[in-house]
């Protein structure tokens, strides 16, 4: 099947950012054309350093990501800002919140930085099919360094571990008991602790228990997890944090880590392709009306789940059969 190429793609090519800006809408809108374009271009992917920043709302991740930006900027590297907004359960809408607060940096800095808001909207975790487009987009494009905000109220804080290389996760002082509460899930993942709103009482009070706490986890990977203390709004500690961050991403390119990590992001990428794949195929062959019957089954207790998709798989596959012998 060929794709009729949009006219952003020689944009796109050249460097031009506004047709960068309409690519990563073309990822949100209309994916098929995104994707053959990727796969044409596939050799100038995997060459971007990808960093997830998490953390609990209004902890400064975008004041932090800002800054940070910049800096990597002054030292030589172009950098690209993905801010993944929160659903609005009640609209479905995104609260672009963050588009008020980064107009300086946008406009202060130079053409190095590229500032994208993306709805995590239509996915199933927390991290859109967009976001992850919108990632190859920036890496092929050129993009050294790609930053993804995401709120760390839900899925998309441990979704994130499955695109970054490199997952900051913040924290700020006053916690308290929180940081006990932090689900461990979202200590797992990550490589680099920061402490911003270090201006705030309490903020060596959470670093020592973050501190405290990695002591207990000991660490296979040979990495060891920095806890480092920020006021972005200062922009303090935030050359700190770019050293290590790009000291975490030399140790995966020398460990071999790095390698390892994006073999098991390609599988998985695969399983999710080939999974809505199959339900598209399923839902093809078997036809919606028949999984509405099961559904119904289902309800009112005639069969389990388990039943059902036995037998819908018996139903697909001999309709596979049925239509390769005709
Ligand atoms: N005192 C202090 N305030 C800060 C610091 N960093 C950010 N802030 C303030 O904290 C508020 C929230 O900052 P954001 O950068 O929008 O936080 P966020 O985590 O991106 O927020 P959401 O994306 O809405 O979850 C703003 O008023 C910032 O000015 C800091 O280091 N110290
Ligand atoms: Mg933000």
């Amino acid at each position: 099947m060929s794709v009729v190429k949009a006219d952003w793609q020689e944009g796109f090519l050249a460097g031009d950012t506004r047709a960068l800006a309409r690519a990563i809408s073309a990822a949100e809108n209309e994916p098929e054309v995104v994707h053959s374009f990727l796969q044409e271009h596939s050799g100038r992917l995997g060459r971007a350093h990808v960093v997830g920043i998490t953390g609990p709302p209004g902890a400064g991740k975008s004041t932090l990501t800002g800054q940070l930006a910049v800096t990597l900027v002054a030292r030589g590297y172009s950098v690209g800002l993905l801010l993944v907004d929160p659903s609005s359960p009640f609209t479905g809408g995104a609260i672009l919140g963050d588009r008020l607060r980064l107009p300086d940096l946008a406009q202060g800095s130079s053409s190095q930085i590229y500032v994208r808001s993306l709805s995590s909207r239509g996915s199933m975790g927390g991290l859109s099919r967009a976001t992850a487009d919108a990632i190859k987009l920036l890496d092929a494009f050129g993009k050294d360094i790609i930053i993804v905000e995401t709120v760390g109220t839900g899925q998309s804080e441990t979704d994130i571990i499955s695109v970054a290389d490199s997952v900051v996760v913040l924290a700020v002082p006053g916690l308290g008991d929180d940081i006990q509460a932090m689900k461990a899930g979202i200590l797992e993942i990550a490589d680099l602790f920061v402490v911003n709103k270090a201006d705030r009482d309490g903020a060596d009070k959470t670093e020592r228990e973050l501190l405290s706490m990695l002591k207990l986890q000991a660490s296979s990977s040979g990495w060891t997890i920095p806890v480092i203390k920020t006021v972005a709004i200062r922009n303090e500690g935030i050359a700190d944090l770019a050293d290590q961050l790009l000291a975490h991403y030399e140790f995966l390119q020398t460990s071999g880590l790095l390698l390892e990590v994006r073999t098991a992001r390609v599988k998985s990428e695969l399983n999710e392709l080939l999974q809505l794949r199959l339900t598209q195929e399923f839902q093809k062959v078997v036809g919606a009306a028949r999984y509405e019957e099961y559904t119904q089954q289902i309800v009112s207790g005639n069969i389990s789940p388990y039943e059902a998709v036995n037998q819908l798989w018996q139903e697909f596959v001999s309709e596979i059969k049925r239509s390769a012998s005709s």
